[in-house]
């Protein structure tokens, strides 16, 4: 998976190189571009932004920049993917959906956004990770990156990504480790009797119950 991220603020990703997605990056299992929007500045001051027509707080960033941007990593098979609080609101189905795909182009606006003659030209899909306001798409293009990854071959045991949270949609069971006492607290006896059937019912019955208490929401339509 080939992900290329236009943004102002590279240095945001550095992040990405730590734990399982450091791994996948090491291991080439999935490639991330980073392209700073500003160098496709015409301006001798690298200029990136201008005040918005028709007045108002704050700057929008020029289509012309973000277009050349765009001109330099795209491909006859990439999805331009622009990271908003204005598109669909991000789940599991959505992330095993663009999992499926080989090259996704995320485009980070700050400010006040980009123009939208530019957006209406390259945007494939709006996405958002939630309904609130940041200061930037960055974040946001790395929760897609991160949750994405976990789908791709060899990220993660494919056992961790088929048994878990809203693949069923349901929650995840509780899980113990040692010690045997915890404050006091034992861990369940039928986790440590070797039952397997009676270990699959009772994790079975716990992840409904966590669901009913947590998110009654995803039993809703059930
Ligand atoms: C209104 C406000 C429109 C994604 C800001 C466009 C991006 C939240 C999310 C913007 C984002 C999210 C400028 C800063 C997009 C631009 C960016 N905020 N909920 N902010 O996924």
């Amino acid at each position: 998976m080939k992900f290329d991220v236009l943004t102002l603020f590279p240095e945001m990703f550095d992040s990405l190189n730590q734990s399982i997605i450091g791994k996948a990056i090491e291991k080439d299992l999935i490639d991330i571009n980073l392209v700073n929007i500003r160098d496709f500045s015409k301006d001798k001051h690298k200029k990136v932004d201008d005040t918005p027509y028709g007045g108002g707080a704050g700057m929008v960033i020029r289509p012309d920049v973000v277009y050349d941007a765009y001109q330099s990593v795209k491909s006859d098979d990439a999805k331009v993917i622009y990271m908003s609080p204005q598109g669909k609101v991000l789940n599991q189905k959505k992330v095993i959906e663009l999992s499926k795909e080989k090259h996704l182009i995320l485009l980070c606006g700050h400010y006040e956004g980009i123009d939208q003659r530019v957006l209406d030209e390259i945007v494939d899909e709006e996405i958002s990770i939630g309904d609130y306001v940041l200061t930037g798409g960055e974040l946001p293009a790395m929760v897609l990156i991160d949750s994405i990854s976990r789908y791709v071959e060899g990220v993660i045991s494919q056992e961790s990504t088929s048994e878990e949270s809203f693949s069923n949609s349901l929650l995840e069971y509780p899980q113990y480790t040692r010690p045997e006492v915890f404050k006091g607290v034992r861990v369940p006896d039928v986790l440590v009797s070797g039952h397997h059937e009676n270990i699959r019912k009772w994790r079975e019955e716990k992840a409904l119950e966590f669901t009913k208490i947590k998110r009654p929401d995803l039993l809703e339509d059930k």
